[in-house]
């Protein structure tokens, strides 16, 4: 803790983890005064707050800024004080600097949070005592109090933006695809923040699918992908069975989570956890009885023989991609789609040949005209409410209709969940 000595420190956004961080900081510092860009907060904190927008000038008379993810490091008081000398970290980078324990480090633009709960089961049934915290909702900071024995962290581009020292017993790019281009100057910037997750760990897993997510060089190395192959976990879509190093490991019929989305994401947990334990048939054990999370392609309704879909979670392109060829050939009659909500700034053109599996494609929020654009039989309404009663009186027996925003949903509700949740009870109100 002697970096944090002497120190005068601000915390910047006063979210989640900017409240995690002042309540780790407290009395371990010289100073701490907490700084949040919104005026509309309402946050009552041990130490001096100032709210609006961040000045320069405060900014450079601190040594040391930790800076939340949702606060661009690039903004122009921040970029300042940098220049100025003072140091930038997030509260992964005081993590990484304070914890001892081994951690196992996730990114990557979709199937985060599925691999973290997963390898978090896996090490569980191996018998580790594994917790899982970061982007997933549970700040860092929080964990370093537990009795947990290895850390499973979900770590977001902006997380790592603000991260040099973590060095994971195992660390991967699940795939990398358009997202948050609003912050980033390009796709390479964007996925150059990912590739952070590489530099000091002790194993690094690719997906062989996506060159995108490819270690430059590593101690040790490991993949997974869609094919068979000698290294690391492979696929024999024939026989719909997960192989390791070429032979059979585990058949998907065995498992509850569905589509080739899902068979990344079982591959690259159990080459994280692999990292931690040999104990295979546990972590086969526990891919078989994971049964997915909430918002995340989830089937909440079949009244009248019509599947409803809850994807709010899919709050990009690629995850709207893989929900739609992963589900399509599921469907028996038509697929009605639900998109819409705030793109980020993404390109939207990768999801035209998708689009060509929907039947009807319903649109809303900031950016469902976008969307509409890309499609001959679109129609746009002004919530969610409305997209649900039109979809039913579309759907019949054997239907689809699937809420997969390919968007962000801040424009619209307070967060994927509000949205998801909003969607089940608009479709459990259906008549
Ligand atoms: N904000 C301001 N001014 C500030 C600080 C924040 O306007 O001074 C805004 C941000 O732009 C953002 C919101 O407030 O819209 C929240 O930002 P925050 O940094 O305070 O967020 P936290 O509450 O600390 O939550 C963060 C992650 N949020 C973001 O990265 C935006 C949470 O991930 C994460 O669970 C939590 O830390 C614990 O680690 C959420 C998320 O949306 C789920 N992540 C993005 C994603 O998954 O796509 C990256
Ligand atoms: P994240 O935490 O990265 O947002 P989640 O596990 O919450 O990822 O999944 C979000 C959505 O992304 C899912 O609903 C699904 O549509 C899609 N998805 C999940 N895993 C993958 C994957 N490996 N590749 C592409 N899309 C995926």
């Amino acid at each position: 803790m002697d970096f944090l000595a002497g120190k005068h420190i601000a915390v910047l956004g006063l979210g989640q983890t900017g409240q995690a961080c002042v309540a780790y900081l407290q009395g371990k510092c010289e100073s701490l005064q907490g700084f949040d860009t919104r005026t509309n907060l309402s946050v009552q904190l041990p130490v001096p707050v100032t709210l609006g927008p961040l000045e320069a000038a405060r900014l450079t008379q601190f040594d040391m800024l930790v800076v939340s993810p949702g606060l661009s490091i690039r903004s122009d008081a921040i970029a300042a004080a940098a220049h100025h000398g003072v140091e930038i970290v997030g509260d992964v980078e005081l993590f990484a600097r304070l914890n001892r324990k081994p951690v196992i480090a996730i990114t990557g633009s979709n199937g985060k949070s599925t691999v973290t709960s997963l390898v978090t089961s896996m090490l569980q049934q191996a018998g580790l005592n594994a917790a899982m915290g970061g982007n997933i909702g549970i700040p860092v900071l929080d964990l370093l109090g537990t009795d947990a024995d290895v850390f499973v962290l979900e770590l977001s581009s902006f997380q790592l933006e603000t991260t040099s020292s973590l060095a994971p017993v195992a660390a991967t790019v699940l795939n990398v695809s358009d997202d948050h281009m609003d912050r980033y100057r390009d796709f390479a910037d964007y996925r150059d923040s990912k590739l952070r997750i590489y530099r000091h760990a002790q194993r690094c897993i690719a997906n062989r699918d996506d060159a995108s997510t490819a270690y430059p060089k590593a101690l040790a190395r490991d993949s997974f992908g869609l094919e068979p192959s000698r290294d690391g976990f492979g696929y024999d879509a024939a026989t719909q069975t997960i192989l390791f190093k070429n032979q059979a490991w585990l058949s998907m019929q065995d498992c509850q989570l569905r589509g080739l989305h899902n068979v990344a994401n079982i591959q690259a947990s159990a080459a994280l956890a692999l990292a931690l334990t040999d104990d295979h048939g546990a972590l086969q054990q526990a891919a078989k009885t994971f049964k997915g999370l909430a918002h995340r392609c989830e089937l909440v309704s079949q009244r009248g023989g019509v599947s409803w879909i809850n994807d709010s979670k899919g709050t990009n392109v690629g995850a709207t991609l893989a929900a739609i060829d992963g589900l399509a050939p599921t469907v028996t009659g038509k697929l009605v789609l639900i998109a819409g909500g705030d793109a980020k700034g993404a390109d939207l053109q990768p999801m035209v040949a998708a689009l060509s599996k929907v039947d009807t494609l319903i649109t809303l929020g900031k950016d469902g005209d976008k969307i509409a654009r890309l499609h001959n039989n679109a129609k746009p309404v002004t919530g969610i409410q409305q997209a649900v009663s039109l979809a039913a009186s579309i759907a019949s027996e054997g239907d689809m209709v699937l809420l997969s925003p390919a968007c962000a949903s801040l424009d619209m509700f307070r967060n994927y969940q509000d949205r998801g949740e909003q969607f089940v009870a608009a479709v459990e109100a259906l008549q």
